[in-house]
């Protein structure tokens, strides 16, 4: 399974990593990392992209807007200041495949100009103009699930059958891509780790992950699919463990996930993760 990235093309043969770089002053696990003096520091955000991809990451996820529940919102020109010079600075001096974590259409069409290589988007663009938008690049878009608003989304998630209505969501999001020029070829899916779920839908989620690499049947080759549980609150309730203590739980649900049938890990710590799919690869898919 292979995705043309832009200039570069990501083998999904086996399950690779996503670096995550958050260029918010206020993301839940390492909000404010690339600011010095109240300003976005390229020089820091850049040299951290160039450590995730030593320590093995195929993919950077760069973000400028948080979505953690009661985080400030962000406006367009706000967004593309905090994302676009990071994506040109990447894309210009390292050998990498730049996500874009982003819902509004003109950072998906600037950052797709300034080198970015796949769009990610929470909001399995649904904001208005973002199809169109996604659709004028040519990358490849990751569609995660969310019920309600980042802002409520934790209050009171309900679902009759996480698993379908996920299932059947993503689905639908695929279409409305087909609909709007972009190729299933270039689609993943995401269930959505905590947004819009409780701790009971996340456990029927992984438990059932492998009927999310089934869902693009059908298709010249079934859908990617991304997860993305790195450090968060979810590892911190079932285990009971501040952010700075989920590496643990972090690795056992990557694992879990890539037996599930996962390619891309979205994470925070690519080191211990890119150790943790090498020798999932081992066990699970040893070379002939
Ligand atoms: C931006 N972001 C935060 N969490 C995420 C997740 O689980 N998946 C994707 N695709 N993006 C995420």
């Amino acid at each position: 399974m292979k995705l043309i990235c832009g200039k570069r093309t990501l083998d999904l043969s086996r399950p690779v990593v996503m670096g995550i770089l958050n260029t918010t002053p206020d993301s839940f696990s390492d909000g404010g990392s690339y600011y010095a003096g109240g300003a976005l520091d390229l020089d820091l955000a850049l040299r951290r992209a160039e450590q995730m991809l030593r320590e093995g990451a195929e993919i950077i996820d760069v973000g400028g807007e948080s979505t953690r529940p009661g985080a400030s919102p962000v406006s367009e020109q706000q967004e593309l200041d905090r994302v676009l010079p990071v994506v040109e600075a990447i894309s210009a001096n390292l050998d990498a495949i730049v996500s874009v974590d982003t819902s509004t259409p003109a950072v998906i069409s600037e950052s797709a100009a300034a080198g970015a290589g796949m769009i990610n988007d929470v909001r399995a663009l649904e904001r208005p103009g973002a199809l169109a938008a996604a659709a004028g690049t040519d990358l490849p878009v990751c569609l995660m699930h969310m019920q309600g608003q980042p802002g409520s989304m934790q209050r009171a998630p309900h679902y009759d059958d996480v698993v379908a209505e996920v299932g059947a969501y993503l689905l639908a999001r695929m279409r409305a891509c087909e609909d709007a020029g972009i190729a299933r070829e270039r689609i993943i899916f995401d269930p959505g780790f905590g947004f819009g779920k409780n701790d009971d839908h996340h456990l029927a989620l992984m438990r059932n992950l492998a009927r999310f690499s089934k869902l693009g049947n059908g298709a010249p080759a079934d859908i990617p699919l991304l997860v993305g549980v790195s450090r968060k609150s979810m590892i911190g309730r079932l285990l009971d463990r501040e952010v700075h203590e989920r590496l643990p739980g972090s690795l056992a649900l990557a694992m879990l996930a890539a037996q599930r049938g996962a390619k891309i890990l979205r994470v925070h710590d690519v080191a211990a993760t890119v150790d943790v799919l090498k020798l999932q690869q081992l066990v699970d898919a040893p070379a002939k």
